[in-house]
C-alpha cells in the first residue's frame, strides 16, 4: 500500500531552453565572448543568472533581451495544489458546485484542471474580450525538451470557445519549431458560456497526438491571458511551467506523524450497487483525532451516504481505520467522484483527506487496436483486440458492434454476443477492417456494447499519416 501526502510545489524554468534562448538573444556577445575573455564571460554568466533569479525588481523580458511585444511567460505560475484528483466534469460550459478543482487561484482567470485516465479535463473563467493561452508540458520535463508541448489558445468566437492548438516540437534542441495539431483540436470537446464581463470554458483534451493521462504522470503547466489577436512567444523563447501531478488520493492538514492509505477491493462501482472504501492511519505522534466525517463530493453528493462518527481508538500498532460504506443510487451521474473525509480533533487538527473512486459503467471498453498507421495507396487489413472489463459482481450478456467509416469494411466481429459470467470478467473480442486505398487523416472507430437498455459506447481514434 502506498501512503499518499502532499509533495512539495515544483516550479521548472528550463534550463537547457533558457539558454537556447540566453544563446540567441546574447549571440554575438557569446561569440565573442568565446574568443577568450573568460573571466568576463564567468562574471556576464553570473549576473545575468542573478538578475533572472532576481525578484521582481528587473523586467525580465529587458534582461533577457526580448524583444518588445513578447509576453512574460517566465514569471513563476502558482499552483493552489500540485495534486490533481482524477474527477470528472460535465462539459457544457457550467461550473456546477465541487464540479472543478480550482489549480491556478486568480481573481483574473481562475483556472481548474482534473483528469481521469485517457482524459485531462481544464476549466477557465476568462475576462470577456481577452483570450487565454494554455502551455502543457506533458511530459513534465520542461518545456523545450520533447514533443510533448502543448499551447493551446482559448477564444470567444460565434457564440462559443474555440481552441487551436499546436505542438512544440524541440526534438531538436537547437531549432525547436511549432506545428500545427488539427487532431488536438478534433477530439477535444468544449464548451462555454459567455457571462457578465466574462466566459467559461470546460474541455476535455484527449488527443492521438499528445501523452495520455495516466496515473502518476507529472505535467507542467501555465496559462497566460492575451488580447485578441496578440501573438504568444516565439518557439526558441522559454515558458516557466510549474509541475502538477495525476493522483487519486490527496491530503491536507495531516497531523505530523500521521500517515494515511485508502484500501479498495475495486475502485469502481456501477450505479445501484454499493462500495465500501477503507481508510488506514498510523499514528506516530501524540495527534488526537477525534471526529470524522465522510461525504461525496460534487455530482456524487446527492447519490450516496453521508457519514459522521467518533474517530476510533488507535490500536497497540498505533493503527485505526475508518470505513465509508456507501450505496450508489441507480440514477447516478458516471465519472470519477471524491470522498472526503474531514478529521477533527486536538491539538487543532482540521485535516482534509480526498480519494478518488469511479461511479462506472456496467463494463470497460479498452481498445488495443493501432493508434498509427503509415499512408499506403494499397487497400489493407487491419486488426487489434478489444477488451471488454466488467465492473459488476453480476453475469453480463449484451451485443458488441464496431463500426467504421462507410467506405471501410469491417471483416471481423463486426457484431458479436457478449457473455461475461464472472465476477468482474474480461472479455477479448479480436476486430478486423479493411482500410480502403489510399485512406488517410483522423478515422473514428465507435466501439458499443449494448446491455438490456443501457448502452456503452467508446470512440477510437485511429490515425493515417
Ligand atoms: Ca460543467
Amino acid at each position: 500500500m502506498t501512503l499518499a501526502g502532499l509533495s512539495k510545489v515544483n516550479t521548472v524554468l528550463t534550463i537547457p531552453a533558457f539558454f537556447a534562448a540566453t544563446n540567441d538573444n546574447l549571440g554575438l556577445r557569446i561569440v565573442w565572448l568565446r574568443s577568450g575573455v573568460l573571466l568576463f564571460h564567468r562574471m556576464l554568466t553570473a549576473a545575468v543568472l542573478a538578475l533572472v533569479s532576481a525578484p521582481v525588481f528587473f523586467p525580465r523580458h529587458a534582461i533577457l533581451g526580448q524583444p518588445l511585444g513578447q509576453m512574460d511567460m517566465v514569471s513563476k505560475y502558482e499552483i493552489a495544489d500540485p495534486n490533481r484528483l482524477a474527477i470528472t466534469p460535465l462539459i457544457d460550459g457550467r461550473f456546477d458546485p465541487e464540479e472543478w478543482d480550482t489549480v491556478h487561484a486568480s481573481a483574473d482567470a481562475p483556472i481548474y484542471m482534473q483528469w481521469e485516465p485517457g482524459h485531462l479535463y481544464f476549466g477557465a473563467q476568462i475576462p470577456a474580450g481577452k483570450d487565454l493561452v494554455f502551455s502543457l508540458d506533458l511530459a513534465g520535463d520542461g518545456w523545450l525538451v520533447g514533443s510533448d508541448n502543448v499551447e493551446i489558445r482559448a477564444m470567444w468566437d460565434n457564440g462559443a470557445p474555440k481552441l487551436i492548438a499546436r505542438i512544440l516540437d524541440a526534438d531538436n534542441r537547437n531549432a525547436p519549431v511549432w506545428v500545427s495539431t488539427p487532431y488536438t483540436e478534433m477530439t477535444t470537446r468544449s464548451a462555454g458560456v459567455m457571462g457578465e464581463g466574462s466566459w467559461t470554458l470546460e474541455f476535455d483534451l484527449n488527443s492521438p497526438d499528445l501523452p495520455q493521462a495516466i496515473l502518476g504522470r507529472s505535467i507542467g503547466l501555465r496559462t497566460d491571458i492575451l488580447s485578441p489577436g496578440g501573438q504568444t512567444n516565439e518557439a526558441y523563447m522559454p515558458r516557466s511551467t510549474s509541475l502538477v501531478a495525476l493522483r487519486y488520493e490527496r491530503s491536507k492538514g495531516l497531523p505530523s506523524g500521521m500517515e494515511w492509505a485508502p484500501e479498495y477491493k475495486v475502485r469502481t462501482v456501477t450505479p445501484g450497487d454499493a462500495i465500501k472504501i477503507r481508510l488506514n492511519f498510523i499514528n506516530h505522534d501524540g495527534a488526537e483525532p477525534k471526529r470524522v466525517e465522510l461525504r461525496t463530493e460534487g455530482y456524487g453528493k446527492d447519490v450516496t451516504n453521508v457519514l459522521a462518527m467518533p474517530f476510533p481508538q488507535f490500536d497497540k500498532k498505533k493503527r485505526a481505520f475508518v470505513d465509508y460504506e456507501t450505496p450508489v443510487a441507480g440514477e447516478a451521474r458516471k465519472g470519477y467522484r471524491v470522498l472526503n473525509a474531514n478529521i477533527t480533533g486536538t491539538p487543532d487538527i482540521n485535516t482534509i483527506i480526498e480519494t478518488s473512486y469511479s461511479i462506472a459503467d456496467l463494463l470497460e471498453i479498452e481498445s488495443k487496436l493501432p493508434v498509427f498507421l503509415p499512408f499506403t495507396t494499397d487497400s489493407r487489413a487491419v486488426g487489434g483486440d478489444v477488451f471488454l472489463r466488467s465492473n459488476t459482481p453480476k453475469k453480463i450478456s449484451g451485443e458488441f458492434k464496431a463500426e467504421a467509416p462507410i467506405d471501410w469494411t469491417v471483416k471481423r466481429n463486426k457484431e458479436k454476443k457478449v457473455i461475461i459470467y464472472h465476477s468482474r470478467g474480461v472479455m477479448k473480442i479480436p476486430v478486423e477492417f479493411i482500410v480502403p486505398q489510399a485512406a488517410k487523416g483522423l478515422i473514428p472507430i465507435k466501439l458499443s456494447v449494448k446491455v438490456g437498455q443501457e448502452s456503452v459506447e467508446k470512440t477510437v481514434y485511429i490515425v493515417i499519416r
